[in-house]
């Protein structure tokens, strides 16, 4: 059997059309640095970094030499009752970087695994703190919480819900979302509209009592359902209710974690501290799957009691920790430190926002939203066939201009490196204008 595919059959590919992808395959096997390589050769210029993953840029010499030298050290080693070296110094790492307060560090090996480990240890706080009848856990519509059943049932994205309607877990609600594009449409950064939304968990404290809800889970940028940015004052009405009622807030930074938002964490930009954090993607810059979860030291207190002997969290993975994305994780946290990659970002922002609201009064563009280094482009869909143009821009792209540009349907959405070059960002949007012009 050979390493190379013949064929793209067995795999199914996940979020994926398979059937229509395998007619065309749009495949890389290469990296370096900004550009994506396919097997012909062609150089691509990846306008996603990755899947919001790769900050700063492909195969980063320093992350990949800090791997090779792991593996051929310590390939594995549980974390459960004993540990890793490489586990404790990134924990240490994160934690330090972290808004203060925050104390310790659970690792799990995606973003998805981080919310269900997150909703696990609110639930399990308030029961060790004497209140268990806080079970009910609040989400918001449009928010993307990863694909496991907590995280699914929290997350407000309906074909990601849909089939599983029935098996959602339960004791979910929703916050409204805050897109209104006849009030916030073409805000640059956050909406100045909007901000009252988040008394919804005022009426949701009102309807089930303040006292039976344990969490609010929200990402403090919606990333997946196509960026969008909290108005103006929400972050802070939300934060102000949960302190009222005694709800934790969850900030979910799978996304907005690690420079994507100018700074270590969107907490930190927003100036609204959760209790707790959960992150993966720009943990280890996407080389190694991992992610986190950071909670403040009062949450970590509250489990540190009764005999000592006793596991006090009955939850972990068996990737926990793992070695190999642990070294990756500290290379990450060495070249953010060192390349100044949070500032860099920060400096981008507005020559990004710039050029993306220069497609403000395209005919096909109905809304552009940015925050930080996330960005979207909506377009108005294709009369009677929702998403077919975004995803044909995407192919285009792909294919005539040499361009990772993602899709969510006709939500266009950009995730360029923290350290992009203003020349090759500028270059790019000029040819994605060219793509939009010409599709029908
Ligand atoms: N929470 C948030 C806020 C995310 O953005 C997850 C959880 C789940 O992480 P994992 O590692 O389990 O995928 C994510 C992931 C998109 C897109 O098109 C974004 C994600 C995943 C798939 C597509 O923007 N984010
Ligand atoms: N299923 C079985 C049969 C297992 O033994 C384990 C772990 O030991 C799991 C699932 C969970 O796997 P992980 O710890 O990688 O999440």
């Amino acid at each position: 059997m050979s390493a190379v595919a013949q064929d793209t059959d067995a795999l199914w590919m996940p979020f994926t059309a398979n059937r229509d992808f395998k007619k065309s395959p749009r495949i890389i096997d290469g990296a370096d640095g900004h550009y994506y390589t396919s097997p012909d050769g062609t150089r691509r210029y990846d306008m996603f970094s990755g899947l919001w993953t790769s900050g700063v840029g492909h195969c980063h010499p320093k992350i990949v030499e800090a791997v090779q030298r792991q593996v051929a050290e310590l390939d594995y080693c549980m974390t459960f009752q004993m540990g890793n070296d490489k586990a404790f110094a990134l924990a240490e790492r994160v934690i330090d970087m972290a808004p203060d307060g925050f104390s310790n560090c659970f690792f799990t090996n995606s973003g998805s695994e981080s919310v269900d480990t997150a909703l696990k240890i609110a639930l399990a706080y308030h029961r060790a703190r004497g209140e268990g009848n806080r079970t009910r856990l609040i989400g918001r519509e449009k928010g993307y919480h990863g694909v496991n059943f907590g995280g699914m049932s929290v997350g407000g994205i309906v074909p990601n819900r849909k089939v599983f309607s029935a098996n959602l877990i339960p004791g979910v609600d929703h916050l409204s979302h805050t897109l209104d594009l006849e009030h916030n449409a073409f805000s640059r950064q956050q909406p100045e509209w909007g901000a009252h939304l988040a008394d919804d968990l005022e009426r949701l404290a009102a309807l089930h009592d303040g006292s039976n809800i344990a969490a609010v889970i929200v990402e403090p940028v919606a990333g997946s359902a196509g960026v969008i940015p909290p108005p103006v004052g929400y972050l802070e009405r939300l934060r102000e209710i949960c302190d009222r009622h005694g709800i934790l807030l969850i900030f979910d930074e799978v996304i907005t974690a690690f420079g994507r938002v100018g700074k270590a964490f969107g907490a930190e930009r927003f100036g609204v501290t959760p209790d707790i954090i959960t992150t993966a993607k720009g943990l280890t810059n996407g080389v190694v799957p991992m992610g986190s979860v950071l909670v403040q030291q009062k949450v970590y207190d509250a489990f540190m009691q009764g005999p000592e002997h006793m596991i006090e969290l009955f939850h972990g993975y068996t990737y926990s920790g793992h070695p190999l994305a642990a070294a990756a994780g500290i290379a990450t946290m060495d070249v953010y430190t060192e390349e100044g990659t949070f500032e860099q970002a920060m400096e981008l922002e507005p020559v990004f926002e710039d050029i993306l609201h220069s497609f403000a009064d395209h005919d096909k563009v109905i809304d552009v939203r940015n925050f930080g280094l996330m960005g979207a482009i909506e377009l108005a869909p294709r009369e009677g066939a929702p998403g077919a143009r975004g995803l044909e821009i995407h192919k285009t792209c792909f294919w005539d201009e040499n361009l990772i540009v993602r899709n969510g349907m006709d939500v266009l959405q950009f995730s360029p490196f923290l350290n992009s070059n203003v020349d090759e960002m500028q270059q790019s949007f000029d040819a994605i204008r060219r793509v939009i012009d010409a599709v029908e």
